[in-house]
Formats: structure tokens, sequence, C-alpha cells
């Protein structure tokens, strides 16, 4: 089997490198030369455990090589962005996927596979790829067969879970699913589950909403007790003993490309009923103020404070800042006149945003801010640290370091203050 694969992000990638692994043909395609001929010379452009190494194997055993435009294979795999339109609803911008459609059309023939495991709004396939494919001549689930398969894995865990999570392979035909499963059946462990496309597009979109409107329960339930004086995290620990109830982690806010971008994508089609759905992404893009109100507050009597942000990253252990609220709690604190703000993320390039070393960034500082769970900062000693600190506070918004390991006042979203 040889499979071309549009799109080398941190979807597509580990995806190829998978298929590779295990024995099939995969040309990889970018737009971006400079991945092409880092990935070639064995050199990655993500931060993903373990993906190095597959690197280098199928590298040495030729099953994988990168370039710039599509070749004819049996299997066209498209992972390429979805990002929110600027529109009232930000709904799902198809744009590159249209592209990347269009870009295979010329390289597309008879018993080919065409997969679409971008995550896209409901009824995606049907009414713009479905038409797109079709205006070629050939005839979906008999010369061709189209299928959505969502990706479902978890940065940080990559690998591990392309073998063994259940995969939707939703095809326009029911030949067109039984295709697609054939080629999930390479690798992976867990449960292929072949249905239509539509069913596929949402329920990969209602997994993500379900746990930003979880995550967002529990970000409001920190406004609620922060009021009534009474510990969110002990709440939420003594709630989560129950056999059925599983409040997610208060927080900063919820980033990345998935859980902050998709549930718009069901917002945009149904905007008069989808209204938790709003209400939850309005909680979680509010949280980055809440945290900035709440460092002002630990601040209060400073003259000209300084915060020392700890983590960029979206999430702990990745170098991902796409959608961070890390990000929008640092815009808003650079914005405050009298702050002083150093950035610190061990995962993060100093390309992508000033960041210093720790010690600079502690260096005068009055309080460390605490926004990504990263091993390295659970690691820390702070009460080394804080001997650089003018003041010595932190405020940990992910409860991710062990208080009790340092003499250092340590405030999270249970207790803001000392
Ligand atoms: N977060 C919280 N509290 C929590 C859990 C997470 O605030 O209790 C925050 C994280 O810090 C982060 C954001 O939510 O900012 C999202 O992180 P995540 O670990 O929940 O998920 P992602 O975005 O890394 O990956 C999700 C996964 N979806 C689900 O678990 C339902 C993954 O399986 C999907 O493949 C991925 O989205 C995707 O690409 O759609």
């Amino acid at each position: 089997m040889k499979l071309c694969t549009i799109g080398l992000g941190y979807i597509g990638l580990p995806t190829s490198l998978m298929f590779a692994k295990h024995g099939v043909d995969v040309v990889g395609v970018d737009i971006h030369p400079e991945i092409i001929s880092n990935l070639n010379s064995g050199r990655l452009h993500i931060e993903e455990p373990g993906l190095e190494e597959v690197l280098q194997e199928v590298l040495t055993s030729n099953k994988f090589r990168a370039t710039l435009s599509p070749e004819h294979a049996d299997v066209f795999i498209i992972a390429v962005p979805t990002p929110n339109k600027k529109d009232m609803h930000q709904s799902c911008d198809l744009t590159h996927v249209m592209d990347a459609t269009s870009n295979i059309l010329p390289f597309i023939k008879k018993g080919n596979v065409i997969i679409i495991e971008s995550t896209i709004a409901p009824r995606s396939m049907d009414d713009h790829i479905k038409p797109m494919i079709e205006r070629t001549g050939l005839t979906i689930g008999k010369d061709i067969f189209l299928v959505h398969c969502p990706e479902r894995v978890l940065p940080g865990r990559i690998l591990e879970e392309l073998v063994h999570n259940n995969r939707i392979v939703g095809g326009i035909t029911e030949t067109c699913s039984y295709k697609g499963s054939l080629v999930y059946k390479t690798f992976v462990q867990g449960e292929i589950i072949q249905t239509d496309a539509k069913t596929a597009e949402m329920s990969k979109l209602m997994e993500n909403t379900f746990r930003d409107v979880n995550i967002a329960l529990a970000n409001e339930l920190t406004k609620i007790c922060f009021e009534l004086d009474i510990n969110v995290l002990d709440v939420i620990s003594m709630a989560n003993k129950h056999p059925r109830v599983n409040i997610h982690q208060p927080g900063p806010g919820v980033g990345g490309h998935c859980l902050a971008v998709d549930p718009y994508f069901v917002v945009a089609k149904a905007p008069e009923y989808a209204r938790i759905i709003k209400l939850a992404r309005d909680t979680n893009v509010s949280m980055p103020y809440y945290i900035v109100n709440s460092v002002r507050m630990m601040l209060e009597g400073i003259r000209k404070p300084k915060v020392a942000v700890f983590g960029l990253a979206y999430k702990g252990n990745v170098d991902d800042i796409r959608e961070s609220p890390a990000i929008d709690v640092v815009n808003i604190l650079m914005g405050l006149e009298n702050m002083d703000v150093a950035l610190h993320d061990p995962h993060v390039k100093s390309g992508k945003m000033p960041v210093v070393s720790v010690e600079d960034a502690v260096n005068d500082a009055d309080l460390i801010l605490i926004l990504t769970d990263h091993d390295e900062f659970k690691q820390m000693d702070y009460d080394k640290l804080s001997n650089l600190m003018s003041n010595k506070l932190i405020l940990d918004t992910r409860n991710c370091i062990d208080a009790t390991k340092t003499d250092v006042p340590v405030a999270n979203l249970g207790n803001i203050y000392q």
C-alpha cells in the first residue's frame, strides 16, 4: 500500500510515521519547504514523546519521505488545520481542507481511498467535500471511497493513542466506511467503528465539546466558591468521590487547537440551540481575566510589581502555544500600567515568544505565576529560587506543585489569598 498524507503537523506527521513504521510506503506532503527539508534530514519541527525515534527508523527503512507536492497513491489522508473563521459565530474555515482536496484531484484514480482526518463542522463531507470529488466524474462508493475519520489522539500521548484508541470511520457510503476501516487495520488495535460521515463529524466535535463544557463548569464553580469563601479544589475532589461524577479541573482557561476551536463549529451550525456550548466557551475565555484579577489582588500594595510567568504552552509538557490561555494572561498583564512581566517556558522556543531563563524570570520578581503544568515546574526547588525574588509568592493556577515541599506561600484557585 502507498499512502500520501497532506499536512505534516501535530496529527499528519505522527500518523504518517506510524503507517510507515508498519510497512506502508508513505509520502508526506506539506507546503512549508523548511519542514520538508528538516524531516528528510531527520529533524522534527514539533515536540512529541517518541516521535524522533520513529522518524529515524522510517527514514532508515526508506518507508517515509517528505515532499512539497502530492503523488499517485492508493490512499490519501488529509490532516490540515481547520481554524475558526472570523465571522459572528467563529464557524469552521474549510479553506485548507478544500485546497488540499483540490490538490490531490489530479492524482486520484479508481480504487483510491480518500480520508479526511481534520476536524470539520457537521455536514462538511456531504455538503462540500463530496461534491468536489463527484465533479471528477468518479462515482463515490464504486470508483472511489471517501471517508471522514476524525483524529482523536491526545498531544503528549499521540503514538500510544494512535494505536490503542478506537477509531470512528464515517463513510459517504457503507463501502466507503469498510474500505476506510481496512486502512486503519494496518496498526490500530482499538475498535474500528464504521458509521456515516455526518455522525463521525458530530461525534468528534461532541467529544471535545463535552470536555470544554465540563471544564467550564469547574471554572464557573471556581468563581462561585471564591465569592462564598469555599475551596473549589476540595469541593471538586469531594464531589468526584461519587461514582458517577467527574468534574474536570479549573485553570487559566482552555487552549490548544481543539477544545478552544471545535465547539464553535457546532454553535455556528445551530446558534439558536447551542446555548450551553456557547456559554461554556465564554466562561473559559473569561478565565485569563479572572487570573489577572487574582494576581492583582495578591500584589496589592506593591508599587511596581514583577510577575514571573511560568508556562506559555496550552498544557503541560508540550510546546504548542496555539490558543493558549497563558498567552491571553500575558497580554492582559503586559497591558497593565506599572507591571513588569517576564516569561519562562522550557518547552517554548525563544523565536516564538520572548522567553528567558528561569533565573532571569524570577530575578526581583514578586510573584511566580504558574500557568502550565510542565513537569519541570513540579520538580523545581522553589526555596532556592525564591532567594532571587523581591517578594516570595506563588500562584499555581494548575494546582500542580506540592505546596508542602516549599516554605514559599503557594496560592491556588481554591485559595487565592495567603
Ligand atoms: N484543561 C483544563 N482542565 C482539565 C483538562 C484540561 O483546564 O481538567 C485544559 C488544558 O490545560 C488545555 C485544554 O484544556 O488548555 C485542552 O487540553 P486537553 O488535554 O483536554 O485536550 P487537547 O486539546 O490536548 O486534546 C483534545 C483531546 N480530546 C479529548 O480528550 C476529548 C484529544 O483526544 C483530541 O484528539 C484533541 O483534543 C483533538 O485534536 O481534537
